[in-house]
C-alpha cells in the first residue's frame, strides 16, 4: 500500500483563493482495440467534449421495468430513516437514493449491462469498479438544483480518488426536457481544474448532497469557461444515456415543471484508480457514497 504522505496532491483544492490548474490526465486512456464499440469521430468528440450522448439507447421495456421500480422505491416508508435516502430541503420529497446498485437488483444488473461496460473500458483502458451509484428523482414543482461543480473536485477532496480516470454514467428514467431541470454540462471543461475555497466541513456530505456550499467552483472562473466554450443541456426521452467525464463542469436547474427529471447514475472509476485517504484530510465519506470494495465489475 502506498504511503499517501508520499502521495504529491496533483489537484489541491480548498484552499485560500481559487484557482484554475491545467489537466495533468489523458481523457481517452483507451486506442481503438479491435473488438471496441466507440469510432474515431465518437473517441475524438469525448477527448474535445467531455461527454458523449446516445438517445433511445435501451428500449422501452427494459425502461418501463425501471420506471415501475423507480416509483416502487420514492414510496419506501423507511426513507426518513435509511441514510442512502436523501430527501428535498423543503418538501421531504425523495431528491436522491444513492447505492442502488448494490441494494437493487434490477438496477445492479442494469449497471453491469455489456454495453455501457464496452464503452466505460474503451474509454478508460483498464476493468472498472463503481466508485458511486445513485438514482435522482428531481421531482416535478419542487426539485431543486444541483449547482455547477466538478464531481472529481469533490471524489478526490473528500474520498481521495487520485487522478481523472472515472466517467459517470447518467441513463434519463423520465422524458429529460427544457422544462424539467436537465443536466447541463460546459464542453470541454473537463480539461482544466478549478480549485475551490473553503475548508471541507466534517461530515459535509448531510449538507452538499441537498445543497452544495464547498467545492463549488469561482463564479469568474465559471463564467470565463461558459463563455469560452457555452452550455450543452441534456436532453432525451426516457432510454437515453450520457457518458461524462469526471472533471466535466456539470449542474442543473430546479425542477418547476409538472413533470419529473429522474436519471439514475453510475459512476465507473478505473481499477487503476482506486482510492486513497481523502486530500481533505478528513476521514472517508461512507461506503454507500464513496465505495471502498474495489472488485472489477463483470458484464452481465
Ligand atoms: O458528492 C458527490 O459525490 C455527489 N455530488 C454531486 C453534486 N454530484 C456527484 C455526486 O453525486
Ligand atoms: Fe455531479
Amino acid at each position: 500500500m502506498i504511503q499517501q504522505e508520499t502521495i504529491e496532491d496533483a489537484y489541491p483544492s480548498r484552499l485560500e483563493a481559487p484557482g484554475i490548474i491545467e489537466r495533468k490526465d489523458p481523457v481517452v486512456y483507451g486506442q481503438r482495440p479491435s473488438d471496441s464499440y466507440l469510432n474515431e469521430d465518437q473517441l475524438n468528440f469525448y477527448e474535445q467534449n467531455g461527454f458523449l450522448n446516445f438517445e433511445s439507447f435501451f428500449f422501452r421495456e427494459e425502461v418501463t421495468k425501471l420506471q415501475n421500480e423507480l416509483d416502487r422505491l420514492r414510496s419506501n416508508k423507511a426513507a426518513e430513516e435509511n441514510p442512502e435516502y436523501f430527501l428535498e430541503p423543503a418538501s421531504r420529497e425523495v431528491r436522491s437514493i444513492f447505492n442502488i446498485h448494490r441494494t437493487n437488483e434490477l438496477f445492479r444488473k442494469l449497471s453491469c449491462d455489456k454495453l455501457l461496460l464496452k464503452i466505460v473500458t474503451q474509454l478508460l483502458n483498464s476493468p472498472v469498479y463503481i466508485h458511486q451509484s445513485r438514482i435522482n428523482y428531481k421531482p416535478g414543482f419542487d426539485g431543486k438544483e444541483f449547482y455547477w461543480h466538478s464531481d472529481f473536485e469533490t471524489w478526490h477532496m473528500e474520498d481521495g480518488m487520485p487522478r481523472m480516470r472515472a466517467i459517470s454514467c447518467s441513463i434519463t428514467l423520465t422524458d429529460n426536457n427544457e422544462f424539467n431541470g436537465p443536466l447541463m454540462l460546459i464542453p470541454g471543461s473537463h480539461k482544466s481544474y478549478i480549485s475551490c475555497v473553503g475548508e471541507t466541513p466534517e461530515d459535509h456530505y448531510k449538507q452538499s448532497l441537498k445543497k452544495q456550499k464547498y467545492g463549488v467552483p469561482d463564479p469568474d472562473l465559471l463564467k470565463k469557461m461558459a463563455d469560452q466554450n457555452g452550455i450543452f443541456p441534456f436532453k432525451g426521452k426516457s432510454g437515453s444515456v450520457i457518458f461524462f467525464e469526471c472533471n466535466i463542469m456539470h449542474g442543473s436547474n430546479g425542477n418547476i415543471s409538472p413533470w419529473p427529471r429522474s436519471n439514475v447514475f453510475f459512476v465507473y472509476n478505473s481499477m487503476e484508480n482506486t482510492l486513497l485517504d481523502p486530500f481533505c484530510g478528513l476521514k472517508p465519506r461512507p461506503d454507500y457514497i464513496a465505495s471502498r470494495e474495489f472488485s472489477p465489475v463483470a458484464p452481465f
